[in-house]
């Protein structure tokens, strides 16, 4: 602190006004300037992504200046800190977001419209960042939106990916992965921190050694050790002052290597070293709800996590007289799935290594600290990594890791005797390649642990982790693992996406509360008759049917007609999402259709059906489904008899982006999941709230969605989670008989309707069939594992019903109403709320508008 600079600061504060002002000539002003001086082109002569990089500097000023004044409060008031760990977050635009979360809608669209500037165009030109796989990390971002409308002290950590999600093309009705370099241009909203990195190691070796207290202690030496630079980006929340922060980390090598010890032979060694280390953040791995054992990913996930950790640490020490008792009353941390549970093992290091907190102190802190999400029951997506790689990579974690195992499996035989639970709560998994259960490392290093939705968590109770909840329950603490139903954010998924509908709330309600206050859409229930409010929800869908309907011509050139009902799936595509099974639905439409004489046609309901989303690059199945869909839109859209009854079309690489012009006009979405097998879903949320009613399963969050919003308003069908191994069982022997429909529609795809001059697609789509036909694999049971043959005729039938409630207008108006002002429990306002008391322990801190 040196007075006579604080001084000249001050004056120089008293030079700038303490606030960026916010009237439509102020905005207009930071635009030029920005256009100018931060980008160097002319008034006169900038292009649209010039306009738009310009109006991103102009709302990235206000930004900061919240966050840094938040920052400033937090630290004031010493308040406990909530941290979300995610290696995803597939965040979408920012602009218009922020400008609806910073309340400046009217005056920006004041000040570019004076300018000649729509908007809408602006917010066109931004790369839709997608630095996530899908439901998880979509969610992640829903949950930042919230945490900052809370005015909750949260911050989310995660990875800067220079390659985000993969672009989907499709070339002959197949999938071709694109790279999705998404920062090339520069993203107006992010913030480098040069200032704020930490060194993070990878291999090398533990030594045994001294610590500066002269005390012995272990040491880990030696590896690469690669700079993590911080990358901020401003969350700011709706109507508050705060705005919290996004922080995302990117791999940078050590420092500038130094020239006079590399001779010129190892020059390009030097380099390839640099690229080694940038190579870490480079890309996202493209998978969801499955894992792959590569190194590279293990890499990510550590690095991330230490840099994280290392800085929240650091934050917690920089508070006078800090104890390290006092660490759970400032910090929760949340591991967003098994991604960074990596964290169980490096806070303790920090602690112990690093902090020389003693062991059992640091276990008890850690343990207090930190809380797992479970997001999928797949259990191929709980992540184990081989204890060899491991030790290669984090040679002192799995010493940590050894030894917290050695004191839980001792605790456990002195509980229950050596047996089979001893085996499955074990850290390790024996076998051929012995490895590390990060499953098992996340629940036993945390303070809760939660599921996505009701029946996820009771699942996760009986079948993915049944001995830890049977521990649980004998140690008397059942309440480990708790329920956290997800949501979606509505400034977002209603707002910003659907405008008109945003309106419609907003008169008949009075006020925008609802943004903030979602169960004051209740009050909307009293006029779900009203012929007035009828028409303009009508009017609502069509202007967002147009939208839709310009977005298709634009991506597809295809043309859809407005007056029919749009019935959309759009998600990862994935067996257990059963796209395949809505796919066989629409055949089978196709050839009722054909069947009828052209008077018989004119009764039937006209539909566009839409799927969209992306395979896993290796995930042979989900490819072909998508080339099915694409051969079989091509048949049916062309053949004149049915074009105009029936279009089946596949939307290209589906994201945040694509979704918010989707979602808004569709009348139903499918959510058609088998019993059990989807943690939560989120979409069907959104829908919902957009006045979209829902063909589903009882799965996931639908039975929660139809718990509020009415039977009526849903159209169930399927098996229920308690019958699947029943079911599945019997299908294994063999007894199981196929429905003479899906029968036809079978011998349609044999026949080859649907792969005219293309013998291998022909070949792949029998072999679709035949696996649902239960054709055996070599010795395991490969048939219809996700029960589509099981499902399909009750499917059939609820889609009839979709039908004949359309056909009354009036009728279906009302259960669109009725379900969209009922969807409360679903704003991530409510999610949040609940992890922030029963997980957290972290309040509001709204901060005053002047600091
Ligand atoms: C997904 C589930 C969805 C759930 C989201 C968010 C993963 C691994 N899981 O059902 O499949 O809605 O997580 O919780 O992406």
């Amino acid at each position: 602190e040196n007075p006579d600079q604080k001084e000249k600061m001050e004056k120089l504060w008293k030079l700038m006004e303490t606030y960026e002002p916010n009237d439509p000539e102020s905005i207009q002003k930071s635009f030029a300037r920005h256009l100018e001086y931060s980008l160097a082109c002319t008034r006169f002569n900038f292009t649209m992504q010039d306009a738009y990089r310009a109006a991103g500097l102009v709302l990235r000023d206000r930004l900061l200046e919240s966050l840094n004044d938040t920052n400033a409060y937090y630290r004031k008031m010493d308040v406990k800190r909530g941290y979300y760990l995610s290696a995803e977050y597939l965040i979408g635009r920012h602009m218009q977001n922020a400008i609806a979360n910073l309340d400046l809608e009217q005056p920006f669209k004041e000040a570019f419209h004076a300018l000649g500037m729509q908007l809408e165009d602006l917010f066109h030109e931004e790369v839709d960042p997608a630095l996530g796989n899908g439901g998880l990390g979509r969610l992640a971002a829903c949950f930042l939106d919230s945490m900052a409308t809370l005015s909750l002290p949260c911050w989310g950590y995660g990875i800067r990916y220079s390659y985000g999600m993969f672009k989907q093309d499709i070339q002959n009705g197949r999938q071709v992965e694109m790279p999705d370099f998404w920062i090339g241009d520069g993203c107006p909203f992010e913030i480098p921190r040069p200032d704020i990195t930490y060194p993070v190691r990878l291999y090398g070796e533990v030594q045994e050694g001294l610590n500066a207290q002269g005390e012995w202690c272990l040491n880990w030496v030696g590896g690469d050790i690669v700079q993590a630079m911080a990358y901020d980006n401003p969350i700011p929340g709706f109507d508050t002052y705060n705005t919290n922060n996004l922080r995302l980390w990117r791999a940078c090598p050590t420092k500038e290597f130094d020239l006079d010890q590399y001779s010129a032979a190892n020059f390009t060694d030097a380099v390839e070293a640099r690229r080694k280390a940038e190579d870490l953040s480079a890309v996202l791995y493209p998978n969801d709800a499955s894992y792959e054992g590569r190194e590279l990913r293990l890499r990510q996930q550590y690095f991330f996590v230490s840099a994280s950790l290392q800085d929240l640490l650091r934050e917690f020490i920089k508070r006078p007289n800090y104890k390290w008792s006092e660490l759970p009353e400032k910090v929760a941390v949340q591991m967003n799935d098994t991604h960074p549970t990596i964290a169980v093992a490096e806070f303790m290091r920090l602690l112990v290594d690093v902090m020389h907190v003693p062991w059992d102190e640091a276990w008890e802190l850690t343990t207090k600290c930190l809380n797992y999400t479970n997001h999928t029951v797949m259990p191929e997506a709980l992540e184990k990594w081989p204890v060899e790689m491991m030790t290669r990579m984090l040679p002192r974690h799995v010493q940590i890791i050894g030894e917290l195992n050695l004191r839980w499996i001792n605790g456990l035989v002195a509980k229950y005797g050596d047996g089979p639970i001893i085996a499955a709560l074990s850290i390790f998994e024996e076998g051929d390649v012995k490895k590390i259960r990060m499953g098992n490392l996340a629940i036993m290093g945390s303070n809760k642990v939660n599921g996505v939705a009701a029946l996820h968590t009771e699942i996760i109770k009986k079948e993915t982790f049944p001995d830890f909840y049977k521990y649980c329950c004998d140690t008397g603490a059942p309440d480990k693992i708790v329920n956290m139903t997800n949501g979606v954010t509505p400034r977002r998924w209603v707002h910003c996406a659907n405008p008109a509908l945003s309106a419609i709330f907003t008169k008949y309600l009075g006020s925008h509360e609802w943004l903030t206050d979602m169960t004051k859409l209740k009050g909307m229930l009293k006029f779900k008759e009203d012929p007035k409010l009828h028409a303009e929800w009508m009017e609502m869908k069509k202007t967002a049917k147009k939208k839709l309907a310009g977005f298709l011509k634009e991506t597809l050139d295809l043309e859809i007609d407005q007056d029919a009902l749009i019935d959309i799936q759009i998600k990862r595509i994935h067996e257990y999402k059963r796209q395949f099974m809505n796919c066989l639905y629409v055949i089978h439409r196709y050839q009722q259709l054909k069947k009828m004489s052209p008077a018989e046609r004119e009764k039937v309901q006209k539909r566009v059906v839409l799927i969209g989303g992306k395979a896993a690059s290796a995930y042979v199945n989900a490819k072909l489904i998508i080339k099915l869909i694409n051969n079989v839109g091509k048949v049916i859209n062309n053949d004149p008899d049915t074009g105009k009854l029936l279009k089946l079309a596949f939307v290209p690489n589906y994201r945040v982006s694509a979704a918010e012009v989707l979602i808004p006009a569709s009348d139903i979405s499918e959510h058609i999941s088998t019993a059990g097998t989807e943690a939560s879903g989120t979409s069907n949320m959104k829908f919902v709230m957009n006045g979209g009613l829902i063909v589903g399963t009882m799965d996931g969050a639908n039975i929660e969605i139809r718990e509020e919003c009415g039977e009526d308003t849903m159209f169930i069908f399927g098996c229920l989670e308690h019958e699947v191994a029943g079911i599945a069982a019997k299908a294994k022997e063999g007894h199981y008989p196929i429905d003479s429909r899906l029968q036809a529609v079978f011998q349609a795809i044999r026949n080859g309707e649907f792969s005219k001059g293309e013998p291998e697609a022909h070949a792949e789509f029998c072999s679709l069939v035949d696996k649902l036909c239960n054709t055996h694999g070599a010795g395991t049971w490969d048939g219809d594992r996700y029960l589509v043959v099981h499902d399909f005729p009750s499917f059939v039938d609820a889609q009839a019903k979709v039908d004949a409630t359309y056909a009354d207008k009036a009728k279906w108006c009302k259960l669109s109403i009725q379900a969209a002002s009922s969807m409360a429990k679903f704003s991530t306002d409510r999610t949040i709320s609940e992890y922030a008391d029963v997980i957290w322990g972290v309040k509001p801190a709204p901060r005053p508008m002047e600091m």
